[in-house]
C-alpha cells in the first residue's frame, strides 16, 4: 500500500492510497476505505505526489549513427529512465537498408530482451519504404509494434522519397499504424550544409543555421499533405520551430488526425548553446536543431493548446569525447543527439514550478498522452485499478543539480548541466516492483519486458 500521498492523474488530483497486488493496481482510495486494507509492506508517501510512471516515447538506445552507436545499451539507459521516474520507454527498431522490417525488428529485439530495467515497446523505423516493407507493416502491427518512422531527412541513409512516404501512408490508413515523420527538408538541408563547409564555416553552430526553420516547416506541411490524400493520421517528431508548429496547428484546427511532440531541450535550451566554445556546441547538436527563444515560447504556447500533446526525450545520447568529436572538424560529422530520458520529469515539473502547466498536465504529457497516443493506455499511463502498477512516488520539493557526475546516463556531459531543479522521484515501481528507493536502486536487468502496443488510442 502506498498511503498518505496525493495523487495526481491527467484528469484528476485526490488524497489517495493505492493498493499493488502483484505487477497491478488493485485499488484506489480515499484514506478512510483504505483502512481496511491489509497489505505486507507500506510505502509512506505523505508529502509526495503519487503519479504514473513516466512513458518516454522516443528513445535511441544503442542506436548507430554516423558511424557510432549511442552510448547507452538498453541495459543502461532503462536504468537511467528508471532513476528519473520513466517505467517505460519505446524504442525505435531500424530496419536495414536493402533488407526486411523484420530483421530490423529481431536486431532489436536481441539488444533489449533480458536487459532492460523497464518495459518497452518499438517503433519501426522504415528506412527502405519499397514493396516489401509496406507489405510486411500489416505482421508487424499484429506484433504490436503499431508506429512507423520514416525520415524526409538523411538523404542516403534514413531518407524516404515523398512516393515512399505515401504508400506507406496509405498502408498505415488500412492497419490503424501510426505513420511518424522526422519533419525536415533534407535534401534542400544536404545543399545548405555543402556550402557552409566550403565556405569554411565547420562549427557546431552552422548546424543549426543550415536547419532552417522554413525546411522544417515545409516538411511539416508536407507531411500533413501527404497524411491527408493517404487518409492516415501522423504523428510529427521533436517539434522545433514556429513554423512548423503553425502547419500543425492549422492541419488540426481543420480536424486533421495530426499530432505531435516536442522534447525538454527545445523547451529549455536555444541555439545560444551551439556557440560554446571549445567545440562545446556539439554537446547540443540534434536535429531537429535547437532553436531561438521565439521558437521556444511557441512551443510552450502549442503545449497549452494540445497542438503539442506529448513530451519526449528523443534520448540519443553521445559522449562529447571520442563521439562528438568525429565532428570537430566537420559539423556535418557530429553524431546527432542529445541525451535526457533521465531528466524529463524533472525539467517539465520546473514547468509547474513556473506556472507554465498544470500538476495533471505534466502528468498528461509525460505519461498519459504518450501511452495513449501509442497504444498503451489504460495499462500505462495512468493510476486505476487493473492498470500496472508502474508508480513513482515523487518529492515536489526536493531540490537537486543536474551533472554528468551524479546523472546514471551513460554519458559523459549532461546537457544541463549545473541546472537546479525542484522535484525528483523518491519512489520508483515497474510492475509492483520497487525499482528506486529514497537514492538506492533496487532494479535489476531483465524485469523489463517487451510490451506489444494496440493502435493509437485518440482514434477510436
Ligand atoms: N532524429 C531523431 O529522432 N533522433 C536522433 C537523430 C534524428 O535525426
Ligand atoms: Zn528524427
Ligand atoms: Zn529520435
Amino acid at each position: 500500500m502506498i498511503r498518505g500521498g496525493l495523487v495526481i492523474t491527467a484528469g484528476e488530483e485526490i488524497r489517495a492510497d493505492v493498493l499493488v497486488d502483484g505487477e497491478h493496481i488493485a485499488a484506489v482510495g480515499a484514506p478512510g476505505t483504505a483502512e481496511h486494507w491489509h497489505a505486507d509492506e507500506v510505502i509512506d508517501a505523505t508529502g509526495h505526489y503519487v503519479i504514473p510512471g513516466g512513458v518516454d516515447a522516443h528513445t535511441h538506445m544503442e542506436m548507430p549513427f554516423g558511424g557510432t552507436h549511442a552510448s547507452d545499451t538498453f541495459e543502461t539507459g532503462t536504468r537511467a529512465a528508471a532513476w528519473g521516474g520513466t517505467t517505460t520507454i519505446i524504442d525505435f527498431a531500424i530496419q536495414p537498408r536493402g533488407g526486411a522490417l523484420r530483421e530490423g525488428l529481431d536486431a532489436w529485439h536481441a539488444k533489449a530482451d533480458g536487459v532492460c530495467a523497464i518495459d518497452y515497446g518499438f517503433h519501426m523505423i522504415v528506412s527502405d519504404a519499397g514493396e516489401q516493407a509496406v507489405a510486411e507493416l500489416d505482421a508487424l502491427v499484429d506484433e504490436g509494434v503499431t508506429s512507423f518512422k520514416m525520415f524526409m531527412a538523411y538523404p542516403g541513409v534514413f531518407y524516404s522519397d515523398d512516393g515512399q512516404i505515401l504508400r506507406v501512408m496509405q498502408r498505415a490508413a488500412g492497419n490503424g499504424a501510426l505513420a511518424m515523420m522526422h519533419a525536415e527538408n533534407g535534401i534542400a538541408i544536404d545543399v545548405l550544409v555543402q556550402q557552409a563547409l566550403a565556405a569554411g564555416k565547420t562549427d557546431p553552430r552552422y548546424h543549426g543555421e543550415v536547419r532552417q526553420s522554413l525546411l522544417e516547416a515545409e516538411a511539416t506541411h508536407r507531411a500533413i499533405q501527404l497524411s491527408r490524400v493517404a487518409g492516415a493520421p501522423l504523428y510529427v517528431v521533436h517539434v522545433a520551430a514556429t513554423e512548423a508548429v503553425a502547419q500543425i496547428q492549422q492541419a488540426r484546427d481543420d480536424g486533421l488526425a495530426v499530432f505531435a511532440e516536442t522534447c525538454p531541450q527545445y523547451l529549455f535550451l536555444t541555439a545560444d548553446s551551439l556557440a560554446e566554445p571549445d567545440f562545446g556546441g556539439a554537446k547540443y547538436v540534434c536535429s531537429t536543431p535547437l532553436r531561438s527563444a521565439d521558437h521556444q515560447a511557441s512551443l510552450w504556447k502549442a503545449l497549452r493548446t494540445d497542438d503539442l500533446s506529448v513530451v519526449s526525450t528523443d534520448h540519443c545520447p553521445f559522449c562529447f569525447k571520442g563521439q562528438k568529436e568525429l565532428g570537430a572538424d566537420d559539423f556535418s560529422k557530429i553524431p546527432n543527439g542529445i541525451p535526457g530520458v533521465e531528466n524529463r520529469l524533472d525539467l517539465l515539473h520546473q514547468a509547474v514550478l513556473d506556472g507554465r502547466i498544470s500538476r495533471r498536465r505534466w502528468v498528461e504529457l509525460a505519461s498519459t498522452a504518450p501511452a495513449r497516443m501509442f497504444g498503451l493506455h489504460p495499462r500505462k499511463g495512468t493510476i486505476a485499478p487493473g492498470a500496472d502498477a508502474d508508480l513513482v512516488i515523487y518529492d515536489p520539493s526536493a531540490r537537486h543539480v543536474l551533472s554528468a557526475e551524479t546523472h546514471h546516463m551513460n554519458v559523459d556531459y549532461n546537457a544541463y548541466e549545473g541546472r537546479a531543479v525542484t522535484g525528483r522521484a523518491r519512489t520508483v515501481l515497474s510492475r509492483g516492483e520497487v525499482l528506486v528507493d529514497g537514492g538506492q536502486y533496487r532494479g535489476r536487468a531483465g524485469h523489463g519486458r517487451f510490451v506489444p502496443r494496440g493502435t493509437c488510442q485518440y482514434l477510436d
